[in-house]
């Protein structure tokens, strides 16, 4: 069963939680003409709608529906299959489950490396190519051939963070640690900024563990702040992280706060209200960026939103459906006598596609891409921004800092 959405609000996506979402959408309004009486090839996408991290997957959906505008039209045309993945294994595995039963060429998801480890396996047996979005655990590459992220890993990006905290306040001394042990991103980011606190000479005073269903902290935060700490650094997904960062403000501490990835979304404005305000985040794209390609998807994501900055996450979606959009184009220019891809086999298609994606170069609007063989990404940029909340404590931005090079090695 499929619904046919014909606009972008992101309200539709308060009533479509947990239904088959078939795309294409955008009121069908390709920007290139669609190659009319050639037939389109399926890509399908597991991203959380619903669930925690369904503040994360609104704005990945909208990046996979700009991308599907910008780019399903053009050959090989290209029709986006969403299925909601929940923010667990198992929802994830059963949306993955329902798109192998369709003739997708390639799957895009799922949102958090918790359910990645669960599912991507099952996809890589079924020799189907899993381009991630958004995992950014330690190991994702690795689960198979037929896996590969855009999503740079958590060791790429978090110690910028720790060292932008540092910069802001060159006498912090002592850290505490919060992390979500029962998720996969948050147990491998944590690892990763404890190292960091630890090679820059900084005294690690308490590691606390939550879990992203909690969302009363005030037993951890209390013990925390027994070691007067004066930086606090989250790993969590952006409920249990907004309230612990909410908790951790209404319990008194005044201090620097780093949050990792779970929170690189504007939706946490809703969670910690005026409490967001100074937290410090590392991220995988710049809305700044002065290139043709990001010039262009800002002006997507502001003719649907009205806003001109879009989230990391929305790039990173755009940029995986972009990838294997491109990577499709690539394999249709090779095609002897111009045979249409669709005459291939499936499993053909999927090996070759596979393939072609982990060869090509890729001017995305997270900069230049590419994969090394077992498809991890090649991205060279990163930023740290800091939130910056209104006077109402309603909405906010995320401010860059200049000068997020690591110079303090
Ligand atoms: C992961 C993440 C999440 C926070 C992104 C949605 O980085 O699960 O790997």
């Amino acid at each position: 069963m499929g619904l046919q959405l014909r606009s972008f609000t992101l309200q539709a996506l308060a009533t479509a939680g947990g239904l088959s979402l078939l795309l294409p959408l955008g009121g069908c309004q390709p920007s290139r003409p669609s190659g009319a009486g050639k037939p389109s090839l399926t890509l399908g996408a597991v991203i959380a709608l619903t669930g925690n991290a369904s503040l994360i997957g609104q704005d990945q959906r909208l990046g996979l529906e700009l991308a599907q505008q910008e780019y399903g039209g053009r050959q090989p045309a290209l029709n986006l299959r969403l299925e909601d993945g929940g923010s667990d294994e198992q929802t994830a595995t059963l949306a993955l489950r329902r798109l192998l039963q369709e003739p997708v060429v390639a799957l895009i998801g799922p949102s958090l490396s918790q359910q990645a480890f669960a599912v991507d396996p099952i996809a890589d047996r079924a020799g189907v190519p899993v381009l991630a979005p958004s995992n950014t655990a330690i190991g994702i590459p690795e689960i198979g051939p037929f896996v590969s992220r855009v999503s740079a890993p958590v060791s790429k990006v978090a110690p910028l963070s720790i060292q932008a905290a540092r910069r802001l306040n060159p006498k912090l001394q002592r850290v505490a640690v919060f992390f979500a042990q029962d998720d996969a991103y948050s147990t491998s980011e944590t690892k990763i900024f404890q190292q960091s606190i630890r090679s820059l000479g900084l005294n690690l005073v308490t590691v606390q563990r939550t879990s992203t269903a909690d969302i009363d902290f005030q037993k951890p935060i209390a013990d925390s702040l027994k070691n007067k700490p004066d930086l606090i650094v989250i790993s969590a997904l952006p409920n249990d992280g907004g309230n612990l960062v909410r908790q951790i403000r209404e319990m008194g501490y005044k201090g620097l706060i780093v949050v990792g990835n779970g929170m690189n979304s504007p939706n946490i404005y809703a969670v910690c209200q005026r409490y967001c305000d100074g937290l410090l985040i590392a991220q995988a794209y710049s809305p700044e960026t002065d290139t043709p390609i990001n010039q262009r998807f800002v002006a997507l994501f502001k003719q649907a939103t009205g806003s001109a900055s879009p989230p990391q996450f929305t790039a990173q979606a755009f940029t995986a459906y972009q990838v294997i959009h491109q990577a499709l184009e690539q394999l249709q220019r090779q095609q002897a006598n111009g045979q249409p891809l669709a005459s291939m086999s499936l499993a053909e298609l999927r090996r070759q596609l596979n393939s072609s994606m982990l060869t090509g170069t890729y001017a995305t609007p997270l900069g230049k891409l590419k994969f090394t063989p077992q498809g991890e990404v090649i991205q060279q940029e990163f930023y740290v921004a800091q939130v910056a909340m209104d006077t109402t404590g309603k909405t906010g931005r995320f401010k860059l800092l200049s000068n997020p090079a690591p110079d303090l090695r």
